[in-house]
């Protein structure tokens, strides 16, 4: 007969634990981290100059109105004339009977594309501002972004990201408050997913109804072609209108490039900013990292901006009545049905955009349910990768790397630390069959780990870092978990922002992975005070703030739900974020 183990206690720092908020005070928000607005974009010129791109409007201006000169003047030209004749740029009427006209599905598609492509835009701002620069290389060092929305920070070694982050106002960003890129992210990737419905439905209709014919360009007649109507545009003498039968060369140049080419960019650069697609597929993103990956994201979104401006206004002033009778009512007429319909959608969109952010703020957790309901499965389904070690090398290794997150201030972590944390214990309990505790020496005494790997924050910067110590398949060796342990919840010495200790919970199957460890070491040396001495958890496959630095506890559980607010960890009690985030 065998001795039945005692039953296992549940860790006493689950005591030290927060439960989170329900709602969200502005003042109390982050950690009452205030209020710092962002500015309008700055765009880096040479080491240390920064053009303001809010003086594109009155050189855009001037240069428009120098070009309306310059197109007037070309169309007196008899050459030009002639290109033109040749190359008029428009479809003609005559093909209006082969012309199936614009069907009630590409209205209605129409309609939802713009309400989708609204809120991934103001959810995609507010992603931005939270880290609120942008690189070209993956190493994310201040001062050496190409472009930034936020003042200069002050030159602080402990400076964090989270400081570093900016707000946005109510109604332009998605909620707007400083920080609050959890929501924002659960906006962006829910509508996403119905835009990306959306788009394919569209695309198989496209091509199963001969209406791709309108979006594809089939001759390179299509060049000179938008030249000739940018010509006539420009010149103030409108080239004729017949969007029912088919578009013009320049329309159709815009149209193919938005929906053949930025749409599918935009979900391409967006998989590329996940860090366990990234590790997964490694020798693309290689040379497609996550910096690249983000500054194509938001050029692809200064894209869509631009294109909707133009497109709006060149609806309303080539022929409003016309162009809204074929996009809101399939109708080839001058009639007003086309601008009732369009009435009642715009007063549906703009009922919607002014609501998304007093209602993101005062149901949070609404947001956070749905969209982890919504784009919760594809994000574990990205966790389900094999990641193979070291693929950085020494040389790949970032000579920034941000700090983030709420210091440990406690007069038990400072008397840690004077002592070089010879009194420091790790505790290992929960379900296991072996709980333990570690003393920093224990730790250096097992079989030595080290890899190379990517950081990825939530708020977009990255830095590559080796990380020594521990692996997490030898802690689990060691403390024999059971077999209805599925989550390992680790548990830090220092507080949240908002009071209560921080901790993450993970999938015991992604512990027992290559790039799972307890790290003691950065870059070779022990690990620092800001990135989380002595002892700070890597796992690859998920976002920075599931990364607990200064840990104190592991403990295994059946599920995370029992832990804490129950969401899954510190940031997902307080700030709304997934307990899962392969991106
Ligand atoms: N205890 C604790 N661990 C934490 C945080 C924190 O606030 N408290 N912040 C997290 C976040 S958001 C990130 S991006 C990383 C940053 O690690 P670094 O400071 O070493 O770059 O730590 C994570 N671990
Ligand atoms: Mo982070």
């Amino acid at each position: 007969m065998s001795k039945k183990p005692p039953a296992p206690q549940p860790s006493e720092f689950r005591g030290e634990l927060s439960h989170g908020e329900d709602h969200i005070n502005k003042v109390t928000w982050a950690g009452s981290i205030g209020s710092e607005h962002a500015i309008a974009p700055r765009i880096r010129v040479g080491r240390d100059r920064w053009f303001n791109i809010l003086w594109l409007i009155p050189i855009g201006f001037a240069v428009a109105l120098i070009a309306v000169a310059v197109a007037q003047g070309l169309r007196t030209m008899p050459s030009i004339q002639h290109f033109i004749a040749d190359f008029p740029g428009v479809p003609s009427p005559t093909q209006a009977d082969e012309q199936p006209g614009m069907p009630w599905w590409v209205n209605l598609q129409h309609f939802v594309n713009i309400l989708f492509m609204f809120f991934i835009i103001r959810s995609g701002w507010q992603i931005l501002v939270d880290h609120p620069r942008l690189y070209w290389t993956r190493h994310s060092r201040p001062g050496n972004e190409w472009m930034r929305v936020r003042p200069k920070s002050p030159d602080d070694p402990l400076w964090t990201a989270k400081q570093d982050s900016v707000d946005l106002p109510k109604h332009v960003g998605l909620p707007g408050l400083r920080h609050t890129i959890g929501l924002a992210r659960w906006w962006h990737f829910t509508v996403d997913i119905g835009w990306l419905v959306n788009g394919v439905v569209f695309f198989i209709l496209i091509f199963a109804t001969g209406q791709w014919q309108r979006l594809v360009p089939t001759s390179w007649r299509v060049f000179p072609d938008a030249l000739s109507v940018m010509i006539q545009y420009l010149s103030l003498n409108f080239p004729a209108n017949h969007g029912w039968v088919a578009y013009n060369g320049l329309q159709l140049l815009a149209y193919f490039i938005t929906v053949f080419i930025a749409a599918p960019l935009a979900l391409i650069t967006g998989l590329g900013m996940s860090p366990a697609l990234s590790t997964r597929f490694h020798r693309f993103s290689r040379v497609f990292h996550i910096q690249l990956a983000r500054s194509i994201h938001s050029l692809v979104m200064m894209w869509f901006v631009f294109f909707i401006v133009v497109h709006v206004t060149m609806v309303f002033v080539t022929g409003a009545r016309e162009n809204l009778n074929a996009m809101f009512a399939a109708r080839d007429s001058n009639g007003w049905l086309g601008v009732g319909i369009f009435g009642i959608g715009a007063v549906i969109i703009l009922a919607a955009w002014f609501t998304a952010s007093p209602f993101t703020l005062r149901h949070p957790r609404v947001v956070q349910n749905v969209g982890n309901a919504v784009a919760g499965p594809f994000q574990r389904w990205f966790e389900k990768v094999n990641l193979s070690p070291n693929q950085y090398t020494e040389a790949d290794i970032s000579d920034y790397f941000w700090h983030n997150g709420t210091w440990p201030e406690s007069p038990e972590y400072a008397r840690l630390m004077a002592n070089g944390f010879e009194d420091y214990r790790l505790r290992i309990d929960g379900l296991v069959d072996n709980p333990m505790e570690l003393s920093l020496a224990d730790l250096h005494a097992l079989p030595h780990h080290e890899q190379i790997t990517q950081h990825y924050c939530i708020q977009g910067w990255s830095g590559v870092a080796k990380w020594g110590g521990v692996s997490m398949s030898t802690i689990l060796a060691m403390a024999q978990p059971h077999a209805d342990a599925k989550w390992v919840v680790f548990y830090s010495i220092a507080e949240g922002s908002d009071g209560g200790i921080y901790y993450d919970a993970h999938p015991i199957a992604q512990m027992r992975g290559e790039l799972a460890m307890l790290a003691y070491e950065f870059n070779g040396e022990p690990l620092t005070y800001g990135h989380g001495a002595p002892l700070r958890l890597r796992n690859e496959v998920q976002l920075g703030f599931k990364q607990v630095k200064w840990i104190k506890g592991v403990e295994f559980v059946a599920h995370f739900d029992e832990i804490g607010g129950g969401y899954g960890g510190y940031n997902e009690d307080h700030e709304y974020y997934g307990y899962s985030q392969s991106i």
